[in-house]
């Protein structure tokens, strides 16, 4: 796998020289400052390559931009509302654009609204660091309390909802502010940041759309978009949910491994693809990553390693979560590190070009200097660095055997 790294940009507090010195072989990064729905100009993604290929001073950093994170898909696109072709033709103009520099993987998600979502950005975790988290009742009390979701009521048991209001009844008016931010606000790589006002017009447009209505929106959009990446050469592919469940009353269409054996049948070219993040993947107690991997893996053109652990509460289908350390959670590192050495040999006797598949550590907790550096949330030097290191020895050492 080849060892890459989140960038934000020239922004972003890490340097190229960070980078380097961590080990990384190559960057995943995004136009940020580019709204989704407008094309991504080529004046702009060779200053992100030349940005990436130098070091702070100036010297040549042996980097390069090897993977797009992400491309992003307009609400617009996702919702089909109006402007729907000029969002489509701008998307296929990005990736032209795009393969025009040499770019050739591009990730993206088909998440409602909201992308990643966490409800405390520094949960305490018995070593002294801080870690992600997602607790169901705390997302509870912002969907019934703050949010004040119409037919949010529905979404949880009466007892389960009772249990969100004593947490909301208890919360600070500095509490219930940071927990809307977290929400609503966006996440590093987010699309968009919403206010609440935004979220509650957007939920409108997903009035009429369940599941299979979603489900199609997507298959529409991978029927414009897979033949123009297919003859340029550009292998896309899908983030999972991220969490794997429904929120807010919204459909959530790639969340286990059916979703993905389900795509991947439907458009059944390789450019259209998989983005195999355990992290996400990782929330569902079903979750297999071998046999995902083994069933699905000549799809797979990006890899997210991360890992997440299952807490209390649940309520039968969704459960809170942390991010664990890259070896803690509830997804076996070492069986999916092999399952994918194993997919990149099958390639590598197959003669294919892509047999060397790009990974980044993804997220990691906040440690040592991430504590005082006010990182950037879930994309921490130290953490990732941690993460890396610890994915780095398992490749060397199944590589050896
Ligand atoms: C979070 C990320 C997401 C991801 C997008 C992919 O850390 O994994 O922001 O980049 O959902 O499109």
């Amino acid at each position: 796998m080849k060892q890459t790294w989140r960038w934000f940009g020239p922004h972003d507090t890490i340097t190229t020289a960070d980078m380097r010195q961590c080990g990384v072989e190559g960057v995943v990064s995004a136009l940020h400052h580019l709204p989704p729905g407008t094309v991504w100009p080529v004046a702009d993604i060779k200053a992100r390559q030349a940005a990436i290929a130098q070091f702070p001073d100036g010297s040549p950093s042996g980097l390069a931009w090897d993977v797009v994170e992400s491309l992003p898909v307009s609400e617009v696109i996702k919702t089909k509302g109006p402007d729907y072709a000029a969002h489509i033709a701008a998307y296929q103009d990005s990736l032209r654009n795009l393969a025009a520099c040499g770019l050739s993987v591009v990730c993206y998600n088909f998440m409602p609204i909201l992308d990643w979502t966490r409800t405390n950005l520094r949960l305490p975790m018995d070593h002294g660091g801080t870690a992600m988290a997602f607790d169901l009742c705390d997302f509870a009390a912002f969907d019934l309390y703050i949010l004040q979701r119409q037919g949010a009521a529905e979404d949880y048991s009466p007892a389960f909802a009772a249990k969100a209001k004593t947490r909301f009844d208890a919360m600070s008016a500095d509490a219930v502010r940071a927990l809307q931010n977290n929400i609503v606000a966006g996440l590093p790589g987010a699309n968009d940041n919403w206010t609440l006002q935004d979220v509650k017009s957007h939920l409108n447009a997903y009035a009429d759309i369940g599941q299979d209505r979603l489900y199609q929106n997507l298959v529409d959009f991978l029927s414009e978009v897979i033949p123009v990446a297919t003859e340029l050469g550009i292998r896309m592919c899908c983030h999972p949910d991220d969490p794997p469940f429904s929120l807010l009353g919204l459909p959530r269409i790639m969340s286990r491994q059916a979703d993905y054996a389900r795509l991947m049948a439907d458009l059944d070219v390789s450019a259209n693809g998989i983005t195999f993040c355990t992290g996400s993947l990782g929330v569902d107690p079903d979750f297999d990553p071998v046999a995902f991997i083994t069933t699905l893996g000549s799809r797979i053109h990006f890899i997210h390693l991360r890992n997440t652990l299952r807490t209390l509460p649940d309520d039968g289908t969704r459960s809170s979560f942390h991010e664990a350390a890259h070896l803690e959670g509830d997804t076996n590192m070492v069986k999916t590190v092999r399952a994918l050495l194993s997919e990149e040999r099958v390639r590598r006797q197959g003669g294919r070009a892509d047999h060397s598949i790009p990974m980044r550590p993804d997220h990691g907790q906040d440690i040592i200097d991430d504590l005082s550096k006010d990182s950037m949330p879930g994309y921490p030097l130290a953490g990732r660095m941690r993460g890396l290191a610890e994915l780095r020895g398992i490749m060397a050492a199944m590589a050896d055997t």
